[in-house]
């Protein structure tokens, strides 16, 4: 049995889209960061460092987008949510713990500079330095869509999942995420997915508002 532990408009939306896709039957529960639910006892039990998402299997807890889509992925192959090829599925989590480990964090400045910086004038230069840094991430992501119509290999994979999240906070944010042709084209494509629009609506993800 899964069950899903996120909170509508987080990163939790890639683990989200990634179980719908996945075919496997689920069981949500909603986990909200602006009650900042992340926080309780109960919920500390299933993730200690208080952050969404987790997975629930049979008991045993898995957190961290890259490390939940590449389960789902594997766990369901009938879904092909990884690419066949080795070396482009070896890149597929890639991209993954890129989109986790820079292009996350770059956002996170922007909205929680007091994680970061002390000062009133520190917190503005962390706010600066991240709207720099993930402006250039999401004109990074929109080069890689130039020549192909998904992330990564010729078809949709869990690296897709994730990628829409930042496309979702760019627009969220006010960033020009319009400009980006490549991207907002891919986005339209993500929306034409059935598992993708189910989430999104679910959530009432920005995209579908
Ligand atoms: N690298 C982690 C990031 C998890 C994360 O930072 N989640 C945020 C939501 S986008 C969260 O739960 N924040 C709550 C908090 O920091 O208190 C992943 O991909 O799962």
């Amino acid at each position: 049995m899964l069950t899903l532990y996120f909170s509508p408009g987080a990163c939790s939306t890639a683990s989200h889209i990634g179980l719908e896709e996945s075919g496997a039957p689920y069981t949500e529960k909603p986990t909200l960061l602006g009650k900042q639910e992340q926080k309780t006892e109960a919920y500390l039990k299933i993730n200690p460092r208080g952050k969404v998402p987790a997975l629930e299997v049979d008991g045993r807890v898995i957190t961290e987008n890259t490390a939940i889509l590449t389960y789902l992925a594997r766990q369901y192959p009938q879904a092909k949510l990884l690419p066949d090829d080795p070396v482009e599925a070896a890149q597929c989590i890639e991209t993954m713990a890129w989109l986790s480990n820079i292009v996350h964090p770059s956002y996170q400045r922007t909205m929680r500079p007091e994680r970061f910086a002390d000062s009133d004038a520190g917190k503005a230069e962390v706010v600066a330095a991240g709207k720099k840094s993930f402006w250039a991430n999401l004109q990074e992501i929109d080069g890689l869509l130039a020549s192909r119509e998904w992330i990564i290999g010729s078809r949709f994979s869990v690296a897709d999942a994730y990628a829409l999240v930042f496309y979702g906070w760019g627009t969220r944010s006010e960033y020009p995420v319009k400009e980006l042709k490549n991207y907002t084209a891919w986005k339209d494509r993500m929306l034409k997915r059935p598992a993708v629009m189910k989430v999104l609506q679910s959530e009432q993800n920005v995209l579908v508002k």
